[in-house]
């Protein structure tokens, strides 16, 4: 049986975590490929609203096996709590949960250098989630990195002590103390706890469940846009957040990679720094931020708002080869009455293109737009395809006449059943 991939094809908080709750039902098993604390997936059902970070978002779904893949940084003190929460809650997760002993293991003091390094840049921040992310991938390309499976060594303490000199070098170095004192009592009750899960070799689980017939869908955290090759560089994050991801992430062979969902919201955000040709820094941008709730689910910042880029969304499906669209939070653009569709860009000596530029240069470019009319219907009530608002039906063709990719599903609220499946 194939691996059906799900990736992001913005910069992140596409709903992302939405589609994988309404998919998982079709699947055996849920796991994540890459990111760690810096990925916040919304789920919403039965009048309750769940976060999670690390966990994959097939938890809620008691036949779904769920692993956090080799690709994965994870921090063992946000683990235990995403855990504690789902407990509290009521969920059974125990039994279905594995974790990657190669995993990279964050430490408090890759969150202390986070904090240092974003210092450092002065006015060109990345905007990190200061969650550790790019110094604990920093140590992993370093090969000086722990992992998940080093907690079970007798040697684990002394390899966290070398680790923590290494840091703390570093920030003397720049003059600064990494303040992890009060911290380490914490991370090590969660290494404790984190040493009762099912630490194992999750690329052998996972081909195994292959050989048995089984199906696999690999949950992508942040976006296309973020990805560390290809995004908005040096404005990204440190993992492969694109499909190719997903094999190194899990060891799983191209080979067996059938489907790939893009999610993608119905205009576009971003949180943190970087490039973004279609941001409005004007009050249609607010009505959408009011509209959308456009928060950050990890650091509850407000994510900037403009009008959906059809250019970049062509780069992130030719990079996914993406096979489906799912287009998210459609519900949001309920009481705009012109809705504007950025089809390609203007060079400052007024050449059209719609290739992606570099991040000084693609800050150079104008969006062209076209407008297409709102529908003003209110759509979280409709659940059939027939009953959808033509406006949006014509936004719909018009989106998949540009992008060459059919649209499968479309959403239109938060919870699971507000969504409603094309074709
Ligand atoms: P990092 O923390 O080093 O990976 O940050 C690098 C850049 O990647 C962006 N990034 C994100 N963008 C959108 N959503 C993300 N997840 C959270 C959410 C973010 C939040 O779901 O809302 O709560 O603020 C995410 N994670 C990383 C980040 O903004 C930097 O631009
Ligand atoms: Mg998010």
């Amino acid at each position: 049986m194939p691996v059906d991939v799900l990736v992001g094809l913005q910069w992140g908080d596409e709903g992302k975590g939405k589609i994988v709750d309404v998919l998982a039902p079709t699947y055996d098993v849920v796991a994540r490929f890459q990111g760690g604390p810096n990925a916040g997936h919304t789920l919403t059902f039965d009048g309750l609203k769940h976060v999670l970070h690390q966990v994959p978002s097939g938890i809620f779904h008691p036949h779904v096996i769920n692993v956090v893949g080799n690709g994965v940084v994870l921090d063992p003190t946000v683990f235990r709590g995403e855990l504690q929460k789902l407990t509290d809650r009521g969920v059974s997760w125990a039994p279905n949960l594995y974790i990657s002993k190669k995993a990279q293991l964050i430490l408090p003091s890759h969150r202390a250098l986070d904090r240092i390094s974003e210092e450092m840049r002065g006015g060109g921040k990345i905007g990190s989630t200061l969650k550790g992310i790019g110094p604990t991938y920093q140590d992993k390309i370093g090969r000086t990195g722990l992992r998940v499976g080093d907690v079970l060594l007798p040697t684990f303490r002394e390899r966290y002590a070398e680790a923590v000199a290494r840091h703390a070098q570093f920030a003397s170095f720049h003059g600064r103390d990494l303040e992890i004192t009060a911290l380490e009592e914490d991370f090590f009750s969660a290494v404790e706890f984190l040493r009762t899960l099912q630490l194992t070799d999750t690329e052998y689980l996972l081909n195994d469940l292959l050989r048995q017939g089984k199906r696999i869908l690999a949950e992508g955290a942040q976006g296309s846009l973020l990805d560390i090759d290809f995004g908005t560089y040096p404005f990204v994050t440190s993992s492969s957040t694109i499909v190719a991801g997903a094999c190194t992430g899990l060891g799983i062979a191209p080979r067996h990679i059938d489907r790939v969902y893009g999610i993608s919201k119905a205009y576009c955000t971003r949180v943190g720094s970087g490039p973004f040709p279609t941001e409005l820094h004007d009050e249609v941008g607010e009505k959408i931020r009011q509209a959308g709730r456009e928060f950050g689910s990890t650091t509850g910042r407000p994510r900037r708002c403009g009008w959906i880029d059809l250019p970049s969304l062509r780069y992130s499906i030719m990079l996914n080869g993406v096979t489906e669209l799912h287009l998210m939070k459609a519900d949001v653009l309920d009481d705009f009455a012109e809705i504007q569709v950025c089809t390609h860009y203007r060079t400052p000596d007024g050449q059209d293109t719609d290739l992606l530029p570099d991040h000084e240069a693609l800050q150079s470019l104008t969006p062209v737009y076209t407008t297409l009319p709102g529908w003003c219907t209110d759509l979280q009530n409709i659940s059939e395809v027939e009953k959808l608002p033509v406006e949006l039906q014509s936004y719909l063709q018009f989106l998949e006449r540009h992008l060459e990719v059919p649209i499968r599903i479309v959403s239109v609220g938060p919870d699971r059943v507000s969504t409603i499946h094309l074709k």
